[in-house]
């Protein structure tokens, strides 16, 4: 745990009582603080006693004394309108922060010799792989580095900073809407689709959001910018006018650059190293494939490059990277039918990169589906033999794929698999593939829960047809 003790001896709300809720009120606590937690929901409120939270109804409670709010990234903030507790902060003067900034300001007071260096990822998709391959290489290179934030556990449950560390701090639009003073070494920006409107009131909104890990970024912060959509390419025009040269890295998939770093033709070349060699050979990454990981790859590489790791200890390590669970997650292969976990493909962006990797897709989608619906998979939908629909999205997702996919509606991932399974029987080559494209809230509490049922329903469903003689 990371103690906070920006707010000793004063009482702070703690609002959300998921993983950042209750990180930050056992930290808050740790540094001194007075704190006063509490959740919309029952059963996060006995979560969070049974995990020695002090409970205090912030709906009753008079808020004349509270320094702060901390609210959870997952509680709207500004849209579709402010939650409730956000006007009660404000009604009393109250700052509305995250854990990214508590976390932000914790750093800011050590000395500047004892500070770690901070890498911040954000983009619509690929952060958390980014960020987990940054991690990889800063350890594979003998450095000491946590990945947190939007992925796995709150950065506030993490270890203390030590002098000569590395936090890489995967973000969301969310945390940076709650975050004022985060000033990261490398910030990384991959891409950016349309995703989470509701909660910034619109694309501007939500790339604005984006912007912002920038903004705050110190006259020394390095940032690199992924350069293959319009928008991103357009934000890299306006830094780099703001930037010195040595500050401001392109990365692309697709697009050479003479000061970048960028992926063609399945190798990835690092231009402020040597142009002319290939740096790393994507072949050789088993767990990063498609055109997506190769961009993932170069910010990675640009981002370590940036830190003064380069060449080919950064090169190595990629190649020994073991991929992160639910995206494009191998989780069985029976008789050439891969079944293939990407859960955490939320949106129709995610799942085609996803759809692009494979060909003779026997495709599992549905969920709560996106404002975009299906419409970013047009082009890809060819490599889709069949389309078995599940979740709250199935009626939706059939009118989409009406005269271009043969679908079915399901109803349930159980059903989809079973389907699934018996489609793909005698069809060496096929992948069943589980990529949403959609939330995965109406029937599951969180993609890694859709995902892990996935897997446990395969092989269970596997083991079960196998009894009874199927081909399996
Ligand atoms: N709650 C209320 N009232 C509300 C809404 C929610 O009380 O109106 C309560 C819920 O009852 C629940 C708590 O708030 O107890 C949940 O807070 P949360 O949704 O912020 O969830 P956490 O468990 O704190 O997880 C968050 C991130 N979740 C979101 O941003 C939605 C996790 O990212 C992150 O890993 C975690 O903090 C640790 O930093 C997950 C995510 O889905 C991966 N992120 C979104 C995405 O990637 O698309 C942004």
């Amino acid at each position: 745990m990371i103690p906070i003790h920006t707010y000793k001896g004063r009482r702070v709300a703690v609002f959300g009582l998921g993983r950042t809720g209750i990180a930050a009120a056992k930290a808050l606590e740790a540094g001194g603080a007075e704190v006063s937690s509490w959740d919309d929901s029952e059963v996060a409120r006995s979560n969070a006693e049974a995990a020695g939270i002090h409970l205090d109804d912030l709906n009753r409670r008079d808020w004349g004394d509270i320094a702060a709010l901390v609210l959870s990234p997952g509680i709207p903030l500004t849209h579709p309108k402010p939650h409730r507790m956000v006007e009660l902060a404000k009604s009393v003067g109250a700052p509305v922060i995250g854990d990214i900034e508590l976390f932000a300001q914790t750093i800011a007071d050590l000395p500047e010799r004892r500070r770690p260096k901070i890498i911040g990822v954000t983009g619509t998709n690929g952060k958390s792989t980014t960020s987990a391959l940054i991690g990889h290489i800063l350890r594979e290179t003998g450095r000491n580095a946590i990945v947190a934030g939007n992925i796995g556990d709150a950065i506030l449950a993490q270890d203390p900073p030590r002098p000569g560390s590395y936090y890489v701090l995967e973000l969301s639009s969310y945390q940076i809407d709650l975050t004022q003073s985060l000033e990261c070494d490398v910030a990384v920006l991959l891409n950016i689709s349309p995703d989470h409107l509701d909660r910034h009131g619109g694309f501007d909104g939500y790339f604005a959001a984006k912007k912002r890990l920038f903004e705050m970024q110190n006259t020394q912060g390095v940032a690199i910018i992924g350069i293959d959509d319009d928008e991103t390419n357009g934000f890299y025009s306006t830094l780099r006018q703001r930037r010195r040269e040595d500050q401001i890295v392109p990365i692309s998939a697709g697009r050479v650059f003479a000061r970048g770093v960028y992926a063609l033709g399945g190798r990835v070349y690092d231009a402020l190293d040597s142009a002319s060699h290939p740096l790393v050979d994507l072949s050789k990454a088993q767990a990063l494939p498609g055109r997506h990981n190769a961009q993932n790859v170069a910010a990675a590489l640009a981002a370590v490059r940036m830190l003064g790791i380069g060449g080919r200890a950064a090169a190595d390590a990629i190649a020994s990277f073991g991929g992160l669970p639910h995206r494009q997650e191998i989780i069985a292969n029976e008789g050439g039918v891969r079944f293939v976990n990407d859960s955490k493909a939320t949106n129709a962006e995610a799942a085609l990169q996803a759809i692009n990797c494979y060909s003779d897709i026997f495709w599992i989608a549905g969920g709560r589906a996106k404002e975009d619906g299906l419409v970013a998979l047009e082009p890809s939908l060819h490599r889709i033999r069949k389309a078995y629909l599940i979740g709250e999205a199935q009626d939706q997702f059939a009118d989409e794929l009406e005269g271009k996919v043969s679908w079915q509606k399901c109803g349930d991932l159980a059903k989809a698999i079973i389907a699934a399974r018996e489609d793909t029987q005698g069809v060496p080559g096929a992948v069943v593939l589980l990529s949403p494209a959609a939330a995965s809230f109406d029937q599951f509490k969180s993609f890694e829960d859709r995902g892990d049922a996935f897997s446990r329903l395969v092989h269970e469903n596997g083991a079960a047809s196998m009894a009874a003689g199927g081909a399996g």
